[in-house]
């Protein structure tokens, strides 16, 4: 399953492209990207620090509850989300494959050390790494750079061998994640995408259904469990 920021739009979290989404105000490249951070280290502090004050007065939605209890129905399940809010953790949602990193936590842009997560930074004075010097960052991917190639190869695995993909909440237009569904079908898999809108992934899923995650996900939920006459532990009765 990959999830995208349409899963938090119900907890208040604004979504990337969406018409009130967060790129609408700013260009990606001018925030999330390693340039914008060497030019303007103040303002892109400013931007995720209140993005991280936004999601620390949030909480998970009945979307993200639902893939938890999907993950305990199932012989075998991977999340992997390109969010970075931790959510899907705080819903109860367990191994995680996280494409872009969390928002909560900072890192060395030069040597990688992380900092404690209670590190609050102030984007007029910030601090240095006390390993090497180099500057903090939140300890995201940005466009532009690499994902954690053993992150990402596993993403890719668990595409391959999987019997059904559910694409949620995504806009399917950011790569390397965005292929991950494609190569999911490629291989077998059976394709679900659960969106608001159409996306470059609609035609070539096996199912697509244009609702809100928190509505949908829920129904899938209890179908399963109908169907399977699964208790909640998942045991069969
Ligand atoms: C890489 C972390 C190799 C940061 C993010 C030119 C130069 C450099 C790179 C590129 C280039 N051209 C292409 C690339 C590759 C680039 C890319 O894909 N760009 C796109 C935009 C074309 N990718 C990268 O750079 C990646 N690295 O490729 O390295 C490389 C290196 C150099 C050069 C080439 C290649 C790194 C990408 C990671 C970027 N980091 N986030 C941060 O968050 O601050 S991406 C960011 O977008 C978020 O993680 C987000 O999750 C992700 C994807 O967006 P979505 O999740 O899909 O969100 P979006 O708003 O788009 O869609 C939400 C959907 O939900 C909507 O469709 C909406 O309808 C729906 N929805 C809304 N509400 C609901 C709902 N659905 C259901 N229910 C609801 N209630
Ligand atoms: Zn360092």
């Amino acid at each position: 399953m990959l999830t995208g920021a349409g899963i938090s739009a119900e907890s208040g979290v604004p979504t990337f492209r969406s018409a009130d989404g967060l790129w609408n105000k700013f260009k990606p490249e001018e925030l999330a990207s390693m340039a914008a951070f060497v030019a303007n280290p103040k303002m892109v502090w400013e931007w995720y620090n209140w993005r991280r004050e936004l999601i620390a007065n949030v909480k998970p939605n009945a979307g993200h509850f639902a893939i938890a209890e999907l993950s305990a129905l199932l012989p075998r399940f991977t999340l992997v989300t390109q969010n970075v809010d931790g959510l899907h953790a705080l819903a109860g949602s367990r191994n995680i494959v996280e494409l872009h990193g969390n928002i909560g936590r900072s890192k060395c842009s030069d040597c990688g050390l992380l900092v404690p997560e209670d590190c609050h930074i102030d984007p007029s004075a910030i601090p240095a790494c006390r390993g090497c010097g180099g500057k903090i960052r939140p300890d995201v991917v940005w466009f532009g750079e690499m994902l954690d190639p053993n992150i990402i190869d596993a993403a890719f695995r668990e595409a391959e061998r999987c019997d059904l993909f559910l694409s949620v909440g995504t806009s399917a237009l950011v790569h390397p994640a965005a292929t991950l569904p494609v190569v999911a079908k490629r291989h077998g898999a059976t394709l679900i995408e659960v969106n608001l809108e159409p996306t470059p992934l609609s035609a070539m899923a096996d199912i697509s259904v244009q609702g809100k995650s928190g509505d949908v996900l829920p129904v899938v939920v209890e179908a399963l469990k109908r169907r399977h006459r699964l208790s909640p532990s998942g045991e069969p009765r």
